[in-house]
């Protein structure tokens, strides 16, 4: 049942170009940096990233997948004791002495972002890595914080984040539904 739209299109878009100049300002333009997008649409959004990273500093930087599915296929459940699994990756670059940006749609409980680092470190061997998320929703489990906010939204565990992307979804809304 949906509530509230928290970002429209416009912010969508205004949040994203935010998110890519912080990112090129913080990493100082960024030539040893690789973009690494989490399922569905972390991949999406990387590719907007580096599009406009492109655009403002004239760089291309490399990107990756990564695929980690929770066990937490029953959305009533919000959290399980269960921890994310790794399903599959494409990180055609090395990583080796690189920054890693790891980019997702949401952050909730900070588990998904903790298997996608293990998988990172088993990969290569970064010198660092960071978070860019849309959505920060609330209620960790594991002490992670993201680098990069697209927007905070207070959450209650009753409520569920729904985020829809063009690529995907064919409209551009991030929504707040309750359960
Ligand atoms: P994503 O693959 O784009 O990240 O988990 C499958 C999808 O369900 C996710 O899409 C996510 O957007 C959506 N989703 C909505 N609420 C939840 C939630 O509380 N937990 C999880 N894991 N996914 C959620
Ligand atoms: P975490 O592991 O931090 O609990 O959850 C993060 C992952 O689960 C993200 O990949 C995200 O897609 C998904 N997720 C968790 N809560 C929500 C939510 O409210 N809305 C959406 N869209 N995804 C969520
Ligand atoms: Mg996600």
């Amino acid at each position: 049942k949906k509530k509230t739209v928290l970002l429209d299109d416009a912010a969508m878009g205004r949040a994203i170009t935010r998110i890519a100049h912080e990112i090129v300002e913080k990493n100082k333009g960024g030539e040893d940096l690789v973009l690494i997008g989490i399922k569905t649409r972390g991949i999406p959004l990387t590719k907007r990233l580096q599009e406009k990273i492109s655009q403002i500093e004239g760089i291309s930087i490399p990107t990756g997948e990564l695929d980690i599915t929770l066990y937490r296929d029953d959305l009533e459940k919000v959290t399980t004791d269960e921890d994310p699994e790794i399903k599959g990756s494409s990180i055609n670059v090395d990583l080796k002495k690189k920054k890693v940006v790891l980019i997702d749609d949401v952050l909730y409980t900070g588990r998904t972002v903790r298997a996608a680092m293990d998988a990172v470190m088993d990969i290569g061997r970064p010198s660092q890595i960071q978070l860019g998320v849309l959505v920060d929703r609330g209620h960790r489990e594991l002490p992670i914080r993201a680098d990069y906010v697209g927007k905070n939204i207070p959450t209650s565990e009753e409520e569920i984040v729904v985020v829809h992307l063009q690529e995907s979804d064919d409209e551009e809304e991030v929504s707040l539904y309750e359960k």
